[in-house]
């Protein structure tokens, strides 16, 4: 029985996911174990996953913290007594994207010669050349995003080049702020990581490669040759190209668990595969290998996802094209305001969950017109710097109006904003915490006229780097599995968990998405 394990590194906590494969045809998820870091590891001082600041733009947190959850987590997994690790084959991780790690000379030496007597945290807080991290939710670098695309030819022509036009949370706007504002810091930084290439380092005990996965959240590759464009690097930072850590296929193999994980937790040598981003991991946790199929990931970012062809940029810029783990593309659309959204909601009006489902219940299809923009947090698509949520005739005390009216408004945005893919949605795969619940997949259904299916887990993400050290572990044996068959008997729907669209419903969506898309011009200006 070989066993594989998932890591997935997310903005409020970190999840493993092992599954147990063996050559008699035997599949399964052997088990699931999740934390939050602001409970789990309260002394860095985070809520929801962040460090707390007076600018909503400025989102930042704490590299240390995700390298001191990696550690937690494999001291967890292996006092564990039921599972035998030393069948532990090979793992690899997921990591919320764009989120840079900044590193200093001395990580060369270090990561390979850590003591395994002492723990890592007291072992790594002097490799941090920026003792805080820019995650996703950063939204500060407008300036920097607009000098990347002048110096490149404009958004259109860095979005050939590299899948996106500038967004303020990618890595590459973000390290031009920090070249800019912090030169010194910046120049004593050896390597620049993602949170991704930075915790499968330490595993590895070396510098590991970024994934071209993840490298497509950056504006800094070049989609077609999944290399570091020369051009995007110029146009971010002096001497940035001595600075990144390389590019590599997703399933190419960073090293071996290095002594610090073999002597203090006794696993076994295992391979460790190159990390990817979390979507890029979820894509392949979801079963999405093929062409045609969408996947809506309900997490604290809502995200809708699916495998392109060829890497067509969105033609107005909302929507980006990542390269997949898999090796295809994949085209993508990013909501910031996602669970924390749900939560402000159900929190205003006092609710729990089982509430806040039973006013989705209670309210009609179309709210009778009555909608919100949600954009509690300054929000990716579209882009809106000033935060603030806008009613149309929607009373605030309107308790169960105003849940229908989020979860309306999300799953409307989702499906206005992914038309760029050009897919015409007919199934869609449902996952992360909130796709548990079946009445806000209801609307997702009748939103998008498209039949919904849920699956196993939720942790699609984590699963996904699960089966992505799977499948490398097979390819570095000679013995290679195409996608279908590696996905295969983890991956499969709930059938009797299908929610089908209403006919009326999906009607009534319809024109109210023409509405809601002219609340939503209107209030862009
Ligand atoms: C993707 C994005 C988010 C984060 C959240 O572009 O910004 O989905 O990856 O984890």
């Amino acid at each position: 029985m070989a066993i594989y394990l998932g890591l997935d590194s997310s903005t409020q906590s970190v999840t493993a996911t092992a599954i147990e494969v063996d050559d008699a045809g035997k599949r399964a998820i052997l088990f699931e174990r999740s934390f939050r870091y602001d409970e789990a590891l309260p002394e860095y001082g985070t809520r929801y996953g962040v460090l707390p600041s007076s600018d909503p733009k400025i989102v930042h947190a704490p590299p240390l913290m995700w390298s001191h959850a990696l550690d937690r987590m494999i001291d967890e997994l292996v006092r564990d007594a039921d599972v035998d690790w030393s069948g532990l084959r090979a793992l690899s991780g997921s990591a919320q994207q764009h989120g840079s790690v900044y590193v200093n000379v001395l990580a060369r030496g270090r990561l390979g010669s850590l003591e395994p007597g002492l723990p890592l945290v007291e072992q790594i807080g002097d490799l941090f050349a920026r003792r805080t991290s820019p995650i996703w939710m950063d939204s500060s670098t407008n300036t920097d995003c607009a000098a990347i695309e002048a110096a490149v030819g404009g958004a259109r022509a860095l979005a050939t080049l590299t899948g996106s036009r500038a967004f303020e949370r990618f890595t590459g706007p973000q390290i031009r702020k920090f070249a800019r504002e912090d030169p010194d810091a910046y120049a004593s930084t050896d390597r620049v990581h993602l949170v991704s290439s930075w915790l499968a380092s330490l595993l590895a005990g070396r510098h590991a490669a970024i994934d071209p996965g993840d490298g497509s959240g950056m504006n800094l590759m070049d989609l077609t040759s999944r290399r570091w464009s020369s051009e995007a690097m110029r146009a971010t930072a002096p001497g940035l190209d001595a600075k990144l850590t390389p590019v590599e296929d997703s399933w190419s193999i960073a090293g071996t668990l290095s002594p610090y994980w073999t002597r203090r937790y006794g696993l076994p040598p295992a391979r460790v595969v190159v990390w990817s981003g979390d979507n890029p991991c979820s894509l392949v946790g979801t079963g999405l290998v093929s062409e045609g199929l969408v996947a809506v990931s309900l997490g604290t970012s809502d995200t809708i996802f699916g495998i392109m062809p060829s890497p067509q940029p969105s033609a107005d810029g909302t929507g980006h094209v990542f390269a997949s783990p898999t090796g295809a593309y994949m085209g993508m659309t990013v909501f910031k305001n996602g669970s924390l959204a749900r939560e402000r909601i159900r929190d205003a009006y006092g609710m729990n969950w089982a509430e806040f489902s039973a006013a989705l219940s209670r309210t009609a299809p179309g709210n009778n017109g009555r909608t919100l923009l949600p954009w509690f947090d300054p929000e990716i698509t579209p882009l809106v710097l000033a935060p603030g949520v806008r009613r149309h005739q929607l009373e605030t005390a309107d308790a169960d109006g105003n849940v229908r009216a989020i979860i309306e408004a999300q799953m409307m945005a989702l499906a206005l904003h992914s038309k760029w893919m050009g897919v015409r949605i007919r199934k869609i795969y449902a996952t992360g915490g909130a796709a548990a619940n079946r009445d806000i997949l209801q609307v997702m259904a009748d939103v998008f006229d498209a039949d919904v299916l849920q699956l196993e887990t939720g942790n699609s993400a984590a699963l996904g780097a699960a089966l992505r050290a799977f499948h490398a572990d097979r390819l570095a044996e000679g013995r290679p599995l195409a996608w279908d068959d590696v996905v295969a008997g983890f991956v499969t729907p709930k059938v009797d968990a299908k929610l089908k669209p209403h006919a009326a419903h999906a009607a009534t969506y319809k024109k109210l998405m023409e509405t809601y898309a002219a609340r939503e011009r209107a209030a862009l200006g």
